[in-house]
């Protein structure tokens, strides 16, 4: 479709020039009373502080126009390769701080505030998270994007703007409640619609093969239903390097012929509403993490992101370079992140095949060059297939498409090891049966020219189990990209007084080089320097105190040792485990088992999906086991246990600065990486982990005498399977038993009979697959360990500043570079030169 300028009259080019926005306190404290009094049109009668923000806001966006066009404009200019990061999560949090401090004009603006009568910090509370995301995978992406705008690399997020993001959870009688969370409706400063660069997807219809007049066959897909693609652009500022990347989410909006089809029908009422199913598709986002989900709308969200980014891109190429595609695959990459837009592989067949009239050899030789395909996860629930029927319904194109590729891959499977009927069967992209299904993650591979992990022993695990077959096939192709975080905000925004600490003892240059964290080394001994270390994690803890006051109305003391587990519920990240352990120390308190006790307050925090049933009951049990141990007067001053509402990025920010124990306690072999415990780390927590995800990695890092590991190793675990035995396990274990007595007696659900039956089921089912009463002593015994290295104060602080020293590997800085040198071959640009 062609594009249609908005109106026909073209200005001049001198509406561009303008003098550059001054960065000063005063020129910020101008700009801000225009904004306030224009732009918003309110006056001093005005007390809502959400004018406030937003009138602060504008102020920094506009400060960050003219870079971004800049760095646009040196993008195309040089022709360099650019990288596309295709992902249905973008968990951005707030933008305002990380905006200023990026920009580098956090004190100019807390000056201007100030003699306006106004606090930065309150504004900034203000601002609603942009959560359009569900955990640890979106979160991935938003730290990727701020460390590519930092390194200046060409890449361009692409994702979907959903109308509602994660829900907003609250505890009703301790259960789980889901609220829709309708971010935008107050606004949004951090987007700009580009109505201009509206594009279309087809859904449904179907195919027609002609033949052209020299015999090829052309095949077109009609009769679709069109829905359009409306961009927003995100600015992604980089850090004090003039660099603005973009981040492109697309809303989905009705076509004008879609109520005139109807509207000529006489059926009025009828046509407007059906721009509600073209309006349905962003609306939404699935609030599953690596669980269950085979909703069609979720495909349909899927093939929208793939076919609007892929269609931009093209449209980009012809603008600039025309229909010569043969240097596409070495000017353009797209990372998929996960197989959730791996229906790209498919829909860039189609558009260089059908749209562009390219040949079946010529479209795959780019296609199979440009992706490259991030698997996050391991657990057979969360693979994605699609059944082949919904395929026939809404993209009956691309599922010819990818028969095609199917047929002309076994071809090869065949060739490498001929008449192997299984090896055929296994590696096929379509899983015959009752409801034959396209398995995504092998149209990933594929079509990809990398296939990554994103930790050692997870990518390990694909090459070795998952993805063995296509491992034999193509070795060339596997890859590990261990995880990481963005320093930017996760210490130098969320943690100011330990970063200022950091910066006067090593200088401030770890915000972009991580690596030299390790200068703190030396002075974890120094007894001055633990002394400041101390102060500042004392003051942290305090606003992390007021934060789960003011969130869940539970107070804890300053002394006692934050042990935290924050993430997602799922079975396999064992909060039960960690129940199971807040349990074992009532009943030692309630036995008068005190001795040399450590104070503890357990804090968990986290959303369950909806639909995941055990999860919502785990969180029940959480808060049940909270009210026990907190209202009896028998725990007072050894222990707490919270169950911390409404988990989010804004909540990290505190949480992972104020707390002394990370919580990092999966099954072996279930978390692809984690990203959680690196926040923790740098931030000072010491680790009580299991040998899973990057925890390996960690404690590589920071060294067994600073990390409380325990567990099974994943290796253990898969032999485990089989022979499991459970009641054995608990009848051996004195402690454990009287867990489960306390358990079983209904000690925790006195007026609620057999609540928690399914829970103490599955800890004592043989087919346990997350093998939690396995773990119970070697985690008891971890927690000892712990709990005596709390009390050595010297001993504890020095291992918190090791931990911070040593966590350099796990910048986002250092996984983007491996990225871009092993994968994505870009150059940097500078917008300056
Ligand atoms: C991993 C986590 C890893 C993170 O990616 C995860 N994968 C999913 N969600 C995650 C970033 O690499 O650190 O160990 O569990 O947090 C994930 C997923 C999904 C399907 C599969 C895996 C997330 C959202 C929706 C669907």
């Amino acid at each position: 479709m062609p594009v249609q300028p908005l109106v026909k009259s073209k200005p001049s080019s001198a509406v561009a020039e303008l003098p550059s926005l001054g960065l000063e306190a005063e020129d910020i404290q101008a700009d801000y009373k225009r904004h306030f009094n224009y732009t918003l049109g309110r006056d001093r009668s005005c007390q809502s502080a959400h004018y406030a923000y937003t009138a602060l806001g504008l102020v920094v966006r506009d400060r960050l126009m003219e870079r971004w066009k800049n760095t646009r404009r040196a993008y195309e200019e040089s022709h360099c390769k650019q990288a596309y990061y295709l992902s249905m999560e973008f968990l951005l949090g707030r933008a305002l701080g990380n905006a200023m401090l990026n920009l580098g004009i956090t004190d100019s603006i807390t000056e201007a505030l100030h003699s306006l009568g106004l606090h930065l910090e309150e504004l900034v509370e203000i601002e609603s998270d942009a959560g359009l995301g569900n955990g640890g995978l979106g979160r991935l992406a938003a730290c990727f994007l701020d460390s590519c705008a930092t390194l200046q690399l060409p890449v361009m997020g692409y994702g979907l703007r959903y109308e509602y993001g994660m829900f907003r959870q609250h505890v009703e009688n301790g259960f789980q409640v889901e609220e829709p969370d309708h971010w935008l409706r107050n606004g949004n400063v951090w987007e700009l619609e580009r109505p201009e660069l509206v594009l279309r997807v087809r859904f449904g219809g179907r195919t027609d093969t002609t033949a052209h007049d020299d015999g090829r066959l052309k095949v077109r897909w009609v009769d679709t239903h069109d829905i359009l693609a409306v961009p927003y652009d995100v600015p992604i500022p980089g850090y004090r390097n003039g660099t603005i990347n973009t981040l492109r989410l697309w809303k989905s909006a009705a076509t004008d012929e879609f109520d005139l089809e109807e509207f000529n029908a006489g059926d009025y009422p009828e046509a407007v509403a059906a721009k509600n199913m073209a309006e349905q598709i962003t609306l939404v986002l699935y609030p599953n993490d690596a669980s269950e989900n085979g909703k069609e709308l979720r495909l349909r969200q899927q093939y929208f992101l793939a076919s609007a980014s892929l269609q931009d891109v093209l449209r980009r190429w012809i603008w600039t370079r025309g229909r010569d595609f043969s240097d596409f695959a070495d000017k353009n990459c797209f990372q998929l992140n996960d197989t959730h837009p791996s229906i790209a592989v498919a829909e860039l067949m189609r558009l260089l095949m059908d749209e562009q009239g390219l040949e079946w050899a010529e479209a795959w030789d780019i296609t199979s060059r440009t992706m490259a395909y991030t698997n996050h996860t391991l657990l057979p629930e969360a693979l994605e297939k699609w059944p082949v029927r919904l395929f026939e319904q809404w993209l009956p194109r691309l599922l010819e498409i990818i028969y095609e590729i199917n047929a002309r891959f076994l071809g090869e499977v065949d060739k490498r090891w001929p008449g192997d009927m299984d090896r055929l069967a296994r590696m096929s992209l379509i899983e015959e049966g009752h409801e034959p299904q396209v398995r995504m993650a092998y149209l990933a591979i594929v079509g990809s020219y990398s296939v990554n992990g994103v930790a050692e022993l997870h990518s390990k695990l694909l090459s070795e189990g998952l993805f063995r077959d296509f491992y034999e096939l193509w070795p060339y192709k596997f890859n590990n990209k261990t995880n990481g975080i963005t320093p930017r905000r996760w210490l130098a925004w969320n943690n100011p007084d330990l970063s200022d600490l950091i910066s006067e003892a090593i200088g401030d240059r770890w915000v972009t080089e991580l690596n030299r964290l390790h200068e703190l080394t030396p002075l974890a001994s120094d007894a001055r320097f633990q002394q400041c270390w101390d102060e500042v994690r004392h003051a942290n803890k305090q606003r992390l105190i007021d934060f789960i006051f003011q969130e869940s109305g539970v107070e804890i003391p300053a002394n006692f040792m934050f042990d935290v587990q924050v993430k997602r519920i799922h079975e396999y990240k064992r909060q039960l485990l960690n129940t199971l352990h807040v349990i074992h120390l009532y009943d030692r308190i309630k036995r008068g088992d005190i001795e040399n006790w450590t104070p503890r307050a357990v804090i968990i925090g986290g959303k369950a999906a909806p639909g995941y049933l055990i999860a919502k009951k785990i969180i029940k049990l959480i808060n049940n086991v909270a009210r026990v141990v907190n209202s009896d007067p028998d725990t007072e001053g050894l222990l707490k246990m919270v169950f911390l509402p409404n988990y989010r990025v804004s909540a990290m920010e505190v949480i992972c600065a104020g707390s002394d124990l990370s919580e990092q306690i999966s099954t072996a072999g279930k978390e692809a990486s984690g990203t959680g415990n690196m926040k923790f780390m740098l931030n000072g927590a010491l680790t009580i982990g299991t040998l899973d995800g990057a925890n390996i990695e960690i404690l590589e890092e920071v060294g067994e005498e600073h990390f409380f590991l325990f567990g099974l190793t994943a290796e253990e675990v898969a032999q485990t399977r089989g022979h499991y035995d459970p009641q054995a396990i608990i009848s051996a274990d004195e402690d454990l038993s009287r867990v489960m007595r306390l358990l079983e007696k209904g000690h925790f659900n006195r007026f609620e009979p057999g609540l928690f039956d399914d829970v103490i089921g599955a800890i004592k089912s043989p087919h346990d697959p997350w093998l939690t009463a396995a773990d119970f002593r070697s985690y008891v015994e971890a927690q000892k360990r712990a709990a005596e290295a709390y009390r050595d104060r010297p001993r504890w602080l020095r291992s918190s500043i090791l931990n911070t020293a040593c966590s350099g590997r796990f910048s986002t800085d250092r996984t983007i570079s491996q990225y871009n040198d092993e994968i994505w071959r870009l150059t940097p640009i500078s917008p300056g030169s």
